[in-house]
């Protein structure tokens, strides 16, 4: 084993955020841990909240990585401030500093550009030997005389050569701490405007082989797996295969769920085989139900499709977690729309985010001009961070915190009991407890969006409504 030591450490914001009640790691770093640990390098990985000794110890590695999201950059930065006092150099990675390696390099020695697989262990071999990564692809670093150095970006990596990400590694966890994740490909075709993924991994949609998943789920069969796909269906002939190839190989596990584009509902025989192999809810990007907000965004479906999706889906026993997006162009009244027809459809969860504009998609583009600040921390789907064209800001963000009130009420929760979907009780219960928690929390932030108004009059009327909202 190499002598050079390697810290990788994912920062975590102790924040209520959407799916704060999951406990399911980004698998980057476990995927990079993986990739060092093959090539002879002691490397540990820490994904979880650490102690402050915990942190203090990190000063005696020779390298420390960390990966962050937007939300979380802050802690990543912090973190690395300390670190870099102590004399350790850090390395920075990510959807967050793939796009703003400037703002970065204020506070880290070198940042890595999109995937960071290969990149990463070619960073180690040529700092352990005291040298400067001036040719390597994908980095950004300072020059001696403070100009930034930024190195074009290597090709996509080969991701069937990728080793699956080895959570293992991690001091903090055991085994049986987190649900088994199986990634089964990387990148989307798609190309949606408020997306990091293309951005991130491209279009090219690549795939492992079948032999590969298989002997990943094989351990794990008597488990619930998640597919950390960001489309698992996006190449519907290619899902099928992969599903027929479980049932064949004996390797169905105990239940699964994973992402997919709603559209792909319409294919019977892979909704067949989704049964089949045991799925029990998707997570669907359905957007918004009004036909020129999704044209802006970039998607394939029609609102008429969905619905039909969605019938599909829960015929075939699988549950749908709706994931629906308002921007600045949407009026005030897009979330309750969307809500009416979540009711109506009779999805079994959702969440109804507020346009945000992540470095590097079309949308940060797009919105510049209107963002309403760049406090990072709010950049997670749940806060208005644009300014709404057709009214305020605090509209805007009460109408949504009132509409999923309207979704997660208790009197739907006491309701919603479905044979073969009992699971959504409980959902939709931790729904209601988490947005309790998420308004409480946030209260000064929504307080703070009148400042932004530009107002029209609607605002008063939902003074009194976000009252009642923040008394839960
Ligand atoms: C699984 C997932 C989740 C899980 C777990 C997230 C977590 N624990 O942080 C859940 C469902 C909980 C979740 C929640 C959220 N997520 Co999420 N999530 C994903 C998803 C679908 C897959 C993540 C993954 O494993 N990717 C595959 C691996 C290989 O990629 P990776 O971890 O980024 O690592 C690669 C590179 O980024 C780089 N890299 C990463 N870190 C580092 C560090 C170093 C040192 C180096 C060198 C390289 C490097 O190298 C890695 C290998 O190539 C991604 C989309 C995506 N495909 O990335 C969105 C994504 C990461 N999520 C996103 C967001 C916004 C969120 C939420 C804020 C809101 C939401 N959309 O639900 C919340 C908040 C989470 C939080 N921690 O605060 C955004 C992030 C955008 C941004 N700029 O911040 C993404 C990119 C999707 C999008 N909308 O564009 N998420
Ligand atoms: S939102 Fe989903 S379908 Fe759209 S680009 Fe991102 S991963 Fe692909």
């Amino acid at each position: 084993m190499n002598k050079y030591r390697v810290a990788l450490v994912e920062a975590v914001s102790d924040l209520t955020h959407v799916y704060s009640r999951t406990c399911l790691p980004r698998v980057g770093l476990a995927t990079i841990a993986s990739v060092l640990n093959k090539n002879g390098y002691k490397c540990d990985l820490w994904i979880k909240p650490m102690t402050d000794s915990e942190k203090k110890n990190l000063a005696n590695y020779d390298l420390v990585g960390i990966g962050s999201l937007s939300n979380t950059i802050n802690e990543a930065y912090n973190l690395s401030d300390y670190l870099r006092k102590k004399g350790t150099k850090v390395v920075m990675g990510g959807p967050h500093v793939s796009f703003m390696p400037e703002e970065a390099l204020n506070h880290c020695d070198y940042v890595i550009k999109g995937e960071g697989d290969e990149t990463f262990l070619s960073l180690v071999k040529i700092l352990e030997k005291g040298a400067i990564p001036n040719g390597l692809k994908s980095i950004s670093y300072k020059n001696k005389d403070n100009t930034f150095q930024h190195n074009e970006i290597h090709d996509v990596v080969n991701f069937s050569e990728v080793p699956s990400p080895d959570f293992t590694l991690s001091p903090q966890i055991n085994n049986n701490d987190i649900p088994p994740i199986v990634v089964t490909s990387r990148g989307c075709p798609h190309d949606c405007s408020f997306c990091s993924v293309t951005p991130l991994f491209g279009r090219k949609y690549r795939f492992k082989s079948h032999e590969q998943v298989i002997e990943e789920l094989r351990p794990i069969q008597h488990k619930s797996v998640c597919f950390g796909d960001d489309n698992f269906c996006a190449n519907p002939k290619r899902a099928k295969s992969l599903m027929r190839e479980m049932i064949k190989r004996d390797a169905v596990p105990l239940r699964w769920s994973g992402q997919m584009c709603v559209s792909a509902a319409s294919d019977n025989e892979l909704l067949e085989l989704m049964e089949e192999t045991r799925c029990r809810i998707v997570y669907v990007g359905i957007e918004s139900v009004d036909p020129e907000t999704l044209n802006r965004y970039g998607k394939a479906h029609t609102v008429d499709v969905v619905k039909q999706c969605v019938e599909n889906l829960h015929k075939h026993n699988i549950g749908i977690h709706g994931m629906f997006v308002v921007d600045s162009k949407d009026n005030p009244d897009a979330a309750k729309n969307i809500v009416d027809y979540a009711i109506e459809t009779d999805i079994d969860t959702i969440q109804v985010f507020s346009l945000t504009p992540f470095p590097g998609t079309r949308a940060y583009e797009e919105n510049r001009d209107i963002l309403l600040h760049n406090q990072w921390t709010q950049y997670d789907g749940m806060h208005v961070v644009v300014k709404p064209e057709k009214c305020s800001a605090y509209t805007m963000q009460m109408a949504i915190v009132n509409q999923m009130k309207r979704f997660y009420s208790l009197k739907r929760i006491l309701t919603s009991y479905r044979k073969k979907r009992g699971w959504r009780v409980k959902y939709r219960l931790g729904g209601n407890l988490l947005l309790r928690k998420w308004i409480k929390e946030n209260s000064e932030y929504i307080e703070s969006l009148k400042e932004h108004s530009v107002t029209n009059g609607s605002v008063n009327m939902f003074m009194k409504k976000t009252k009642r909202a923040l008394n839960g």
